[in-house]
């Protein structure tokens, strides 16, 4: 019996002299100390020796247990060392590479004009009301003194998607619509997408739109000027100076085209306002007197204004961009200088 543990301890020997990895180790622990392993088998032998040699036996597996354990310990220590080892060197970080660089995003430059003239007007006292995209002929041009036979139809290609219904040319489509169940006073923007068949160097199909309309009564063209004015002052710089020229829409009598003083030479002029002094940035009037009756609003009662401009347009003034297309192609190299 006495040989049993010298074999044991040499075929310990035997196997733990070549090991790959923690895993073999394991097994190798598992099957000399594991709970069905080599040495449990020699404590359930205790039985087979005489009671008197029963102690000394028990005190010798218990030797080798211990030794058994050392060895396995000191094993796993050097195998964990070395695949500590194996795994860093696997790893090596490069600690002069430069690091990835977190980008951030900016709102697009025609999100922060809209943005700012929404402030604007909502300082003012303006309601935002947003009208849907998909209008029918009625809203989009008979209510707002266009009939089908009207000239004034042909100043905007229209993208029609059925028979009656079209992508709307102006925002003022959904103006009438709230004209109809509100009565006045009345003050709203309504800001959105517009959609006109256009497209060259200062048109784009699909532009943002941004109309205003103030109906009360005794409301004059005055107000509207006073009105343009304060914008003008918070858009362009508080030098800013408006003027007024008379021009033609259907759904407002008199109209006007609205020209800011030049913001870049302040009037004196430059290549910008082509040496005029003035920039014609939107268009206005007071709202036809059909309009307000197609409402259901009594034109000798109440009176009103109205204001159309182009998000664009003012985002081109404003940042000196001579190409709408810069602003729906999304080059990154344009967009990353709109940060604040
Ligand atoms: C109602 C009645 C009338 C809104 C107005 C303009 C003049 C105008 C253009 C500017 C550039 C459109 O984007 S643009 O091409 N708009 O000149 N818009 S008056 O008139 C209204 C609005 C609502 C009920």
């Amino acid at each position: 019996m006495d040989n049993i543990f010298e074999e044991l301890l040499a075929e310990v020997k035997d196997a733990i002299r070549d090991f790959h990895n923690s895993k073999e180790l394991y097994d190798a622990r598992m099957r000399f100390l594991g709970r069905t392993g080599r040495l449990t088998a020699l404590y359930k032998r205790i039985r087979e020796i005489p009671p008197e040699e029963r102690p000394a036996f028990g005190q010798k597996i218990n030797a080798l247990k211990e030794e058994l354990e050392a060895r396995f310990a000191e094993l796993e220590a050097r195998m964990h060392e070395k695949e500590l080892a194996e795994k860093l060197s696997g790893e090596s970080v490069d600690v002069t590479m430069p690091g990835r660089r977190v980008t951030v995003g900016t709102l697009h430059p025609v999100t922060r004009v809209k943005n700012m003239l929404i402030d604007v007007f909502a300082g003012m006292g303006f309601e935002i009301f947003e009208g849907p995209e998909i209008e029918n002929d009625y809203y989009n041009f008979t209510a707002l003194n266009t009939p089908a036979d009207h000239p004034a139809r042909d100043m905007q290609d229209t993208f029609y998607v059925s028979e009656n219904f079209l992508l709307r040319t102006q925002t003022s489509a959904g103006q009438i619509r709230l004209m109809e169940k509100k009565r006045p006073p009345i003050k709203m923007l309504c800001p959105g997408r517009v959609f006109r068949s256009d497209d060259d160097a200062t048109h784009s199909p699909m532009f943002h739109q941004m109309e205003g309309l103030v109906v009360d009564r005794h409301i004059t063209l005055c107000d509207l000027q006073g009105m343009l004015d304060e914008f003008a002052r918070n858009v362009f710089g508080k030098e800013s100076k408006t003027r007024l020229r008379p021009s033609y829409f259907p759904f407002t009598e008199p109209s006007v085209e609205v020209d800011v003083s030049c913001h870049v030479c302040g009037g004196t002029g430059c290549s910008l306002c082509k040496g005029t002094g003035w920039i014609e940035v939107l268009g206005a009037g007071m709202v036809n007197r059909r309009v307000l009756e197609n409402c259901g609003i009594d034109p000798d009662e109440y009176t009103g204004f109205a204001f159309g401009m182009g998000v664009e347009r003012i985002a081109m003034l404003k940042y000196g961009i001579n190409n709408i297309k810069l602003l729906t192609e999304n080059d990154v190299r344009f967009l990353e200088q709109f940060k604040d």
